[in-house]
């Protein structure tokens, strides 16, 4: 009888556990964001940006919600890191894109990047965020400016890619694009971090991804 009823009772409190990668290019602020979230949901809090370097490799955190358990990947985003990314696609049930709003030199770079991330077939219907890192600096592109300047690009690439060779699954970018939602946030002062967290709970909820699978399980 009470392993029956310890039984239900591990059924009924049992939280759906699902995985979130963080990924962007080197320097977006990922770490940061990362250590910022384990602060904020947390009882140990995370590294302050002091203690943070370049990620070789990945790091790891769980967030515990009312009924949901949030394991969030943090993936280096050097050149010569970013082809293991792929690798997390199939078991993920959600993407943070992280973009640095402030270093516009490296906008396209990131946009270059972000292309490839769309047009992974693994996660086509995987719920994807794109977050404009970096708010607290007078630097930073606002939310609108950063969707305004990947639109532009994107028409650009569509206009150069009409000229030459053809451009792969145009047609699921486009659709992609046009439901794409952008959160502007600081992972140094934290503004629009639980909005960004929110916004991924409520999303890999409604995704129809089995919430049992997962990265590393
Ligand atoms: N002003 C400002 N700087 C930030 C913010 N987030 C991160 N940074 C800074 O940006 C730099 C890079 O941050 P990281 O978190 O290491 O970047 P990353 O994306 O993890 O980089 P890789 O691990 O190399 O992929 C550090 O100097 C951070 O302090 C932010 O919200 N505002
Ligand atoms: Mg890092």
């Amino acid at each position: 009888m009470y392993h029956l009823l310890k039984g239900l009772h591990e059924h009924l409190t049992r939280k759906e556990e699902f995985s979130v990668i963080i990924i962007g290019l080197d320097g977006a602020g990922k770490t940061t964001l990362l250590e910022k979230i384990k602060t904020l949901y947390n009882e140990t809090p995370g590294l302050t940006p002091d203690k943070i370097g370049p990620t070789v490799g990945q790091n790891t955190g769980t967030v515990t919600l009312p009924s949901t358990i949030l394991q969030f990947w943090d993936l280096g985003g050097q050149r010569g890191i970013r082809n293991i990314w792929h690798k997390y696609y199939d078991d993920c049930h959600a993407v943070a894109y992280v973009i640095d709003a402030e270093d516009r030199e490296r906008l396209s770079e990131g946009w270059e990047v972000f292309d490839s991330v769309l047009s992974a077939p693994q996660i086509l219907n995987v719920p994807l965020l794109l977050v404009a890192n970096k708010q607290d600096s007078p630097n930073a592109l606002s939310v609108e400016e950063i969707r305004q300047d990947y639109e532009d690009w994107h028409q650009r690439k569509v206009e150069s890619a009409r000229r030459s060779a053809r451009y792969e699954g145009e047609a699921d970018r486009r659709d992609r694009i046009a439901s794409l939602d952008v959160m502007g946030i600081s992972a140094i002062d934290g503004t629009g971090v639980k909005a960004a967290v929110d916004w991924l709970f409520i999303r890999v909820q409604n995704s129809r991804r089995d919430p049992q699978k997962g990265i590393g399980r």
